[in-house]
Order: C-alpha cells, then structure tokens, then sequence
C-alpha cells in the first residue's frame, strides 16, 4: 500500500486545495490568514513540484535501467523563462488549480505572474536551448541539458531618461524549480603545469599538477515532457571554494584573509551570465567559467558511462554530445585528456572516440562574433589543454598536407592556431575538427558556411561533414501557453489539441479560410490579445495605444545586423510624411502603433545610442497633438520570455529586417507568424523558409539579396555611395535637434553617411518604406489580411521544435526515444 498512496498526487481541485495548503502552512510555514499571492505562488509550484519529483525519479531510474544512448546537451545558456505554467501544462490539472486558487481568492494569471524570469541567455540561442529541452522531453528522448547556474541572469533593463541602464538580476531567492545536489561535486582544477614522466613501459604520460582547486556543485532541474511522464534533467552548476586539503591549508596557517578571499574568487566563475551577443571579448573570467562548466560535465559523463563497465570504443554508442555555439569546445579537448592522461588509451583511439561523440551547430557568421583565446591566456589558465590542442592541430595539418602537398596558404588558413600577436586558438576550427558533423540553424546559414566560413574545412572533409538543421520554437509555450484563446479555437476546429504534438495538423485549418465565423472568431482573437498587450503597455509605460491600430513590433537584442535603426528611421519617415498630410489626405492613413524591446550588451555604445534614439522619437511623436492616434511609438523596458509571451500573439506585423546573409535564423519570426501576425521581412535566415512554407503572397520581403551585399560594400568602401534621398530628410530631420541634441545621434548617421555603411541601411531604405506602403493597403483589407493571417498558421507545422530535434536524432545523434510507462 506504501506504494500506491502518495499524498502529492493530487487529482481534482480538492486535493489540489489540501496540497496547497499543506505547503503553504509547513512547507511555507505561512498562515492562511495572511497568504499573499506570492505564497499562493510558492505554494502551487510545490504542490506541481511534487508531481514532477515523482515523474522524474521514475525517468531517471527507467533511462539508466535500460542504459541506451543518451543525449547532452551543452550550451551556456538556457533563456527557460516562467516554470509554474509550464509544469502545469505538462501535469494536466490546470483547471483544478485555477479553481483551487479561486476558491483562495487568486487569479491564477496572477498567481503565475509572481515567478520570476529564469534568464539565464541572452537571446536566440539561450531561447532556442531551453525550447530543444521542451522537445527532447515531450518526444521521450533520454536527454541532458548541461549548464552553468548563474547567480546573475541578464541584467534588468531599466530605462531613465531615454538611455539602457543595467541593473542586476538577482533571482536565485525561493526558487522551488532547482534541486541542490550537494553530494555531487567535481574538482575543476586551474593554471599549474605539466610534468613529463616515463611510465613502466617506456611511455611518455603527461600529469598537470599544482594550480588551483575549486569545486562544481550540481544543480537539477526537472524537465517535463507534454503528454508524457517523461521528465528529462537540467544540471546546472554552481562553483564554491575547494574543501580539499589544498585551501585548508591557508586557514590551518593562520592566513585567514586571504583564504577567505580565495572561496569569493572560486564563487564568482558562476556569478555572472555574460551579457554580450554576438561579440566576442576574451575575457580570462569567461574562459574560467567554459572550462570549469566543460571539465564538471564531462566528469559527470564519463563517470555515469564507467557505471555500465563497457568498453571504451562502445562510448559513442552510448553518448552523443551536441556543443551549443563554439562556447563548450573545451570538452572536445577535456574529452581526449581524461581519455589519454587518466585512461591510459592511445591518442588515434581516444580521438576517434572523440570526433564520433560530438556535434557542433553554429549560429553566426559574424567574424566578431567568431570566439579565439590568446595562446598565452589559455597557456597559462589550462596548460595541459593547449598541448592537447597543439597536439591535436599537428596531426590535422599533417593530414592537410598529404591531402593538399605544398599548399603553404591552405595551411594557414586552416590552422587552429591563428599565427598573430599574440597568437589566437580559433575555436570554430577545433570544434569542426573534433566534431563528426557540424551544422547551421537555417538553409540560406549552412550554405554560407560552406561557401565561406568554412569552405576549406569543406574541401579537406568532403560535405558530408557539414549540414543544416533549421530552427523551430516549442508549440507548446508559444502557441497554446502564450495564446490561449487561439490553441482552443484551433483545437475546437481540429478536434483537440494533437496539433500541440504533431504541429503539421495545423494545415487542416486551411479548410477553415472562408468560414465567415471562422474568421471572425480569429479576428477576435487577435483584437483580445492586442488589447492584453495595450493593456500592459498602458500599465507599464502610461501611454494610451488603439487596438484597431496596426500593431509593428520588432522586439530582440538590439544589434546593428537586426537593423532596428532602420525600423527607427522608417517610423521618423513616417512621422515626417504624416505632418506635411492635409486634412483629408490624414484620413487614409492606417494608424500604427510601432512597437520596439530589447537589450543592448552594456558595452554596445552604438546598440545604445539606437535605444536612445527610439526613446526620444517616441517623446516627440506621443504628444504630438497634429498626429494624435496616427502613430505611437512604444519602447517596452527589460524584453524578456515572459514579456514575449504577451508580446507575440498581439501583433498586426513583426520586424525581421537584418542585413541579408547576417541574421542565423531568427526564431521570433516563426513564434509571430504562428500566432497570426505577418511578417515585413529581407531574404535572410528562417525568414526564407518561412516564405517557402506559407506562400510569397503571405510575407512582405524587401531588401537586397544576401549575394549582392559583398558588393555593394565594396562599393561602399571604394567611395560608391549615396544617400537615399528619403533617408537624408529624416537625418536632416534629426540634424535639426527635433529629437534633442543631435550629437547624441552623430555616430548612428556618421556610421552610414562617412563609414561605408556597412549594414546596408541607406540601400535599402526606398524598398523598406515602399513595402510599408504595401503593408498598410493590405491591412485596409481586412478580409484578405485574415485569409493570410490563417493561411499562414495553418502552414507552420515546419518549425515546430519536435521536427528540429527529430533531426538532430537522425541524422547526427543516432539516439532513439524511450517511453516511460508506470
Ligand atoms: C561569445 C559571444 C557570443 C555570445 C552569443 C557569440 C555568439 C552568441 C550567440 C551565438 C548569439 C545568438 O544567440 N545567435 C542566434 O542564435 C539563434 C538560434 O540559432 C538564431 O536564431 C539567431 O539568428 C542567432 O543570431
């Protein structure tokens, strides 16, 4: 009977009730009497938490009963946002709690909106990380996220008179979704140096000694699966000062300063998300915190592959480990140096065991984007790495060689070793070379790494080698979660919520176009969730916006590539183009409402200067009593995933708009064209399939081609350039003062006017606001705006996630799903 009762397994909203008031009383300790909607939150979570715990034990214990091959995942960022609504998705049983909690008084949105943010990414990748767990779970595939459990997520952003301020992100306090694993630790050692000795048989071995200890500490975080009761794991971890023999040391000796110093020095590797994107710095604390997340996760592989007491060479039949971006290729290296120096194996054995376990999937192709160590930094930090690594570089130039005899430039090229000063340990080329297949995130970003980045790697390993694995975004949050009311109109059309699994019956609902209450129904829709986000506007910055208006958003990190500052120019086209309207000709206009979020890296002055220019056109143009309701322009403060699950279902239009050949994917144009908004987009990452998928009539695209850009810089570069004349009335118009002081905004235009203009903005400024024009004539149609609006949903079943990962499993992991039964 001990088996069977488990008070946690509430099944209807009383017992809901009894668990949340049992932790919300013991648990909590808190009385009911004074339970605010912070404890309902804490005592939910619990009370959910407790049915995952079971699920996932049962996971745990069936994967490593049945010993198949397992999957990691390591990426050093996982952007999960909000847990609570996700878990009780998963569960089932939302329904009994959003009556339990009535019952207490609470709005169940309310209570879900207590939880803070886990934002541990920066954008798209750490995005894309968190929706691959999603998958991995609800496919049943035996799957590990690793990471590092920053104690700082990205910084709050805070905007005071126009400008970004940072503010820290503290959000480890109460949080009920981690489980401390404190019995699991791993030694990470750093800086010492190698020793040579001759072993009993002659042998050279290596052993790298001295240096300093600190200690990985596991954090666990459960990962439910929708429909399933498998219940994947997230392992995080946490650094702490060594409580080896080493740093007693220090204290027996009476130095007791300074020993305590040396345990805040060990604290701070996993103090810290870095906030940049796309920009490279070479920190020596960014190197510290790869290695040690690289060395802790691979410890923890290999000791649960040694449990099994199989062969060495079964080891890539038992674990597939996919590098998210180039930020974990130290395990390629770690991997070769457990198996050679602690394992005793020959190199060409431990190597090709190496290269047979990893994948590498890339995600830009901007150069300073593109991660390089010093040689002296790494040299100091991980000596016996960099032999590895020099190691491991001789033997694929050998191989070069014999493949290209006397190509000297070929060499070089290749080389993992950038022969500069100082020199640069390229990390792309270490992770291709150690990898068995090595991929971009959409068709037109493989491609290009084939033709550019990489196109000797091409010629040196044949193409089989590299191959692209397109983008999706989890159905799950951003369809049913983020949008309620279109999940159930589409499952009342569908006959229930399969195409939450199987997002290919989403084209069903083409039958449904002409339906006049079909339509009308998602036209509803879509007014109610403008007016949640109006909502939320109106409450977090004061300002009044029309849900009848167009709603154009263009929400991301702000990056010069993303090109917000040729959204920015557009809207002050438009502002100029509005005031010089009569009367009469006021009257055509499609009131907008021009939507922007998104951080810039701290350091990213020009990313700053184009959030400062926005803020201010917003000023002018709010209260500008001649425009009135024609045009608003909003910055919403601290863009995040919670914010984005308000943010994409309420959009007219989204902005994808990057410098063609520049942006990877993009995942946001998928999340707002699944909820029914359009996109205004250039032919570049996913925005290309997208319109493969839903139709060319169904997308507006503008904008040179990827192809044409290299020359039109060149052009640049050698002088050939000349303001668009619409583009030089709007900077003449920000010449004037009429956004404050123009000075603040001289390097954005300067950047453009006198700098080549290298992200093409004035070239293609006249295609951008023409296919505005379109946009607006279309929108006035509102009949044909909601045909392409369904059309389009009802053709996204391609970037469902579940389609990404079946693929990874295919055709790089070779890992099959295992279902957990009870
Ligand atoms: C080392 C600094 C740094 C930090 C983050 C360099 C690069 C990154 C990421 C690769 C930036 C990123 O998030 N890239 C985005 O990845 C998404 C998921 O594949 C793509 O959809 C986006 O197009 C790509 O910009």
């Amino acid at each position: 009977a001990w088996r069977k009762y488990s008070a946690s397994e509430f099944t209807n909203k009383e017992e809901f009730e009894k668990e949340l008031v049992r932790h919300i009383e013991t648990t909590l300790a808190r009385s009911l009497y004074n339970c605010d909607e912070n404890a309902a939150y804490s005592g939910t979570a619990l009370a959910f938490r407790d049915r995952l715990i079971i699920e996932w034990n049962k996971t745990q214990q069936r994967q490593t009963f049945t010993d198949q091959k397992r999957v990691y995942y390591l990426s050093l960022e996982f952007l999960m946002g909000r847990a609570l609504d996700n878990a009780m998705l998963n569960v089932g049983m939302k329904d009994a709690a959003r009556d339990g909690l009535s019952d207490l008084g609470f709005r169940i949105e309310d209570v879900i909106a207590q939880e803070h943010d886990a934002a541990l990414g920066n954008g798209g990748l750490g995005r894309l990380a968190a929706c691959f767990l999603d998958s991995m779970a609800t496919l049943n595939y035996p799957a590990w996220g690793y990471g590092l459990r920053y104690r700082y997520g990205i910084f709050k952003q805070e905007i005071v008179n126009g400008y970004q301020m940072e503010v820290p992100d503290y959000w480890l306090d109460n949080n009920p979704w981690e489980f401390p694993r404190h019995e699991i630790t791993v030694d990470i050692q750093f800086y010492g140096r190698v020793k040579n000795h001759q072993n009993e048989n002659g042998k050279v071995v290596h052993t790298w000694e001295d240096g300093e200890i600190v200690q990985a500490v596991a954090y666990d975080v459960p990962i439910p699966g929708y429909g399933t009761k498998t219940t994947n794991n997230l392992r995080l971890w946490s650094s702490k000062a060594s409580s080896g023999e080493f740093d007693f040391q220090k204290f027996n000796a009476g130095d007791y300063e300074s020993a305590v110093a040396d345990q805040q020095n060990a604290e701070t590797i996993s103090a810290v998300l870095y906030p940049n994107d796309n920009l490279e710095r070479g920190k020596e604390l960014r190197l510290k915190q790869q290695y040690f997340w690289c060395a802790a996760s691979l410890f923890d592989i290999v000791r649960r592959f040694k449990k099994t007491r199989r062969a060495w060479n079964e080891f890539p039949d038992q674990v597939a480990i996919q590098l998210n971006d180039t930020h974990p290729t130290l395990a390629i290296v770690e991997l070769q140096r457990i198996l050679i120096d602690e394992e005793g194996l020959e190199w060409d054995e431990a190597w090709n065991i190496v290269t047979k376990t990893f994948g590498y999937t890339n995600h830009t192709v901007l150069p300073e984007a593109l991660e390089k160590w010093s040689v002296p930094l790494m040299q100091n930090l991980l000596p016996r790495h960099l032999q590895l690594i020099y190691d491991i570089n001789l033997f694929f130039l050998q191989t070069v060689e014999k493949r290209f005899p006397k190509d000297r430039e070929m060499l070089s090229r290749v080389s993992i070793i950038e022969e500069s000063h100082p020199k640069m340990v390229r990390m792309a080329y270490l992770a291709i070379i150690g990898s068995h297949k090595v991929n971009g995130v959409a068709e037109l970003h493989s491609d290009l790494l084939k033709t550019t980045l990489f196109k000797d790697f091409v010629e040196i390993y044949g193409p089989d080698r590299f191959t692209n694995v397109t983008n999706g975004v989890t159905p799950r949050r951003w369809l049913h979660q983020a949008n309620p009311l279109l999940s159930a109109l589409i499952a009342e059309k569908l006959g229930g919520h399969e195409f939450l699994t199987d997002l290919t019956l989403l084209d069903k609902l083409e039958a449904f176009v002409d339906d006049k209450d079909f339509r009308h129904e998602w036209a509803h829709i879509k007014t109610m969730n403008k007016l949640r986000l109006a909502k939320f506007i109106k409450s977090t910055t004061g300002h009044e916006v029309d849900p009848n208006s167009l709603f154009d958003i263009q929400v991301k990190r702000i990056h010069e590539y993303k090109r917000q500052q040729l959204n920015i120019f557009g809207v002050i086209h438009r502002y100029l183009t509005i005031k010089d309207m009569s009367a009469e000709e006021k009257k055509k206009v499609v009131p907008r409402v021009s939507i922007f979020g998104g951080k810039a890296a701290p350091g990213y002055w020009m990313a700053k200067t184009i959030i400062h220019l926005i803020n201010k056109v917003a000023d002018v143009v709010n209260k500008d009593a001649d425009i009135g309701n024609l045009l608003k322009v909003i910055f919403i403060e601290d863009y995040n995933v919670s914010k984005a699950e308000i943010i994409c279902p309420a959009s007219d239009l989204s902005e994808h708009i990057s410098t063609a050949g520049t942006e990877g994917s993009g995942t946001s144009n998928m999340k707002f064209v699944m909820n029914g908004g359009l996109i205004i987009g250039t032919c570049d990452g996913a925005n290309i399939e997208i319109t493969r998928e839903i139709g060319e009539n169904n997308i507006f695209l503008f904008g040179n081609l990827a192809e044409d850009v290299e020359e039109l810089r060149h052009r640049h570069f050698y002088g050939d350039f000349q303001l668009d004349p619409q583009l030089a009335k709007v900077f003449a118009a920000i010449k004037s003062n009429m956004f404050g002081d123009a000075a603040d905004f001289s390097a954005l235009t300067a950047s453009i006017e006198e700098h080549g203009d290298y992200y093409l903005v004035s070239d293609d400024f006249n295609s951008y606001i023409t296919t505005h024009g379109m946009v607006d004539e279309a929108f006035k149609n509102k009949e044909e705006w909601l045909a392409k609006s369904i059309t389009s949903v009802a053709r996204m079943g391609f970037f469902s996630t579940d389609r990404v990962i079946n693929e990874y499993a295919d055709s790089i992991w070779n890992v099959e799903p295992l279902e957990i039964k009870d």
